[in-house]
């Protein structure tokens, strides 16, 4: 049984309760099956009429698929949620649920380089148009809304300089509108931020992140109202097959089970990373949510309970200062994705954010010379030390 009073840790570790529904056992199984036995051919035809419950075949649901959507709607503090391949699977089952062609939906301008290059190429073939604004001012969202808006996606904290949108002013505008408000909360994660509470109407995670927590897995979760998550699931993602293997799933349960402690040391790590760099005489500037140097530090607090993991700085010089870094890290890893245990460095304007050009970094803020780091759950002094070394080769 749940209580009410019951902190995010325990909920995180008990999940909705009661595991397994069939045996009870506590680390639900892998039901490693791609289909499920009808009783006889009436029960079969009435599985897919969906006069009754059951399971039919993997690609429209699974038991642990299933577990896993319960717990994270629950964490999330939603209704209902869809498990998905991939975070781009994730976004794109949202986004193609949503609109159709000759519609638009407005995005601010940093974004993960995989949905920028998804809302900028792909959707382009498909004839839906994206409206960019920068997300400082609200005023810019409710100026680029028309009677063919279908929706704000916001991504906050944004990839790759940690940008902070103002969730409830966007759900404010977007309810007035009758749109639906997207959030990715993958850099937040829910224990973190709890954008359904501040009004959003929908959820995505890249679940490869935090959430999975070991790098071990690439996966994706939407999380919103039951109604459109079944008309997602129906609409959108039986049909186009992006759906999630029964193990990866799992991994993600497991995950969920720690997210908090391992969140918490990120988070500290995170911190004291940040504010040795903003001290350190070769970088030029530092953006972490959690530092009061951070231009929009007030509106993090105001919609976060805590910072995260992720950091982001430039280096005086530019790129040829920034290759000579990352070459010379012996414990921070080079290497894309976030929120895995290690340590992780990266350049996006040549990594995670090629798929923007030149112009289009420049207009979304991202500097040449950018360095990113996952900060991992390392000893802090060690992940420090590196960072030493590696800055005074330049
Ligand atoms: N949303 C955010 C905020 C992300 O950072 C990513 C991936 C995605 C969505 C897409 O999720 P995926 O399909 O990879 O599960 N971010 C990456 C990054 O910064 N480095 O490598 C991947």
């Amino acid at each position: 049984m749940v209580k009410k009073s019951w902190g995010f840790a325990t909920l995180a570790v008990h999940g909705s309760g009661g595991g397994d529904p069939q045996t009870g056992a506590l680390s639900p199984p892998i039901y490693q099956s791609s289909t499920f036995a009808f009783k006889n051919a009436d029960h079969g035809a009435r599985l897919f009429a969906g006069e009754e419950k059951g399971f039919i075949y993997t690609r429209i649901s699974n038991p642990t698929q299933e577990a896993l959507e319960r717990e994270m709607a629950f964490l999330e503090g939603g209704e209902a949620a869809l498990a998905f391949a991939s975070g781009m699977a994730a976004t794109t089952g949202v986004v193609l649920t949503l609109a159709r062609s000759g519609e638009n939906i407005i995005s601010i301008r940093m974004v993960y380089g995989g949905t920028h290059a998804l809302f900028m190429d792909v959707l382009s073939r498909l004839d839906i148009e994206v409206r960019e604004v920068d997300g400082e001012e609200l005023v810019e969202f409710e100026e680029k809304i028309d009677e063919k808006t279908r929706m704000i996606f916001i991504e906050t904290p944004a990839n790759p300089t940690l940008k902070i949108v103002d969730i409830r002013g966007c759900a404010r505008i977007a309810k007035k509108a009758g749109i639906p408000l997207v959030v990715d909360n993958t850099f937040a994660t829910p224990y973190y931020q709890r954008p359904l509470k501040l009004g959003t109407d929908i959820v995505i995670h890249s679940a490869t992140k935090y959430i999975g927590g070991h790098g071990d897995t690439v996966a994706g979760l939407a999380v919103g109202s039951r109604e459109f998550i079944d008309r997602m699931r129906k609409e959108t993602l039986i049909d186009t097959g992006g759906i999630i293997s029964p193990f990866n799933a799992w991994l993600l349960l497991r995950g969920l089970k720690t997210l908090p402690v391992r969140m918490d040391r990120h988070s500290s790590n995170a911190k004291r990373v940040a504010q040795f760099l903003n001290f350190h005489p070769k970088v030029k500037q530092v953006w972490y949510p959690g530092l009061r140097t951070h231009p929009q530090h007030e509106l993090a607090k105001s919609q976060m309970s805590g910072f995260g993991g992720m950091v982001a700085f430039e280096i005086n010089g530019g790129r040829r200062e920034g290759k000579i870094l990352m070459d010379s890290v012996k414990l921070c890893t080079l290497a894309v994705s976030l929120g895995d245990c290690d340590t992780l460095i990266s350049h996006p304007p040549s990594m995670t954010h090629s798929t923007y050009s030149a112009e289009a970094l420049k207009e979304a803020g991202i500097p040449e010379g950018l360095i990113r780091i996952s900060v991992g759950i390392e000893d802090v002094k060690d992940i420090i030390d590196d960072l030493k070394y590696a800055l005074a080769k330049i």
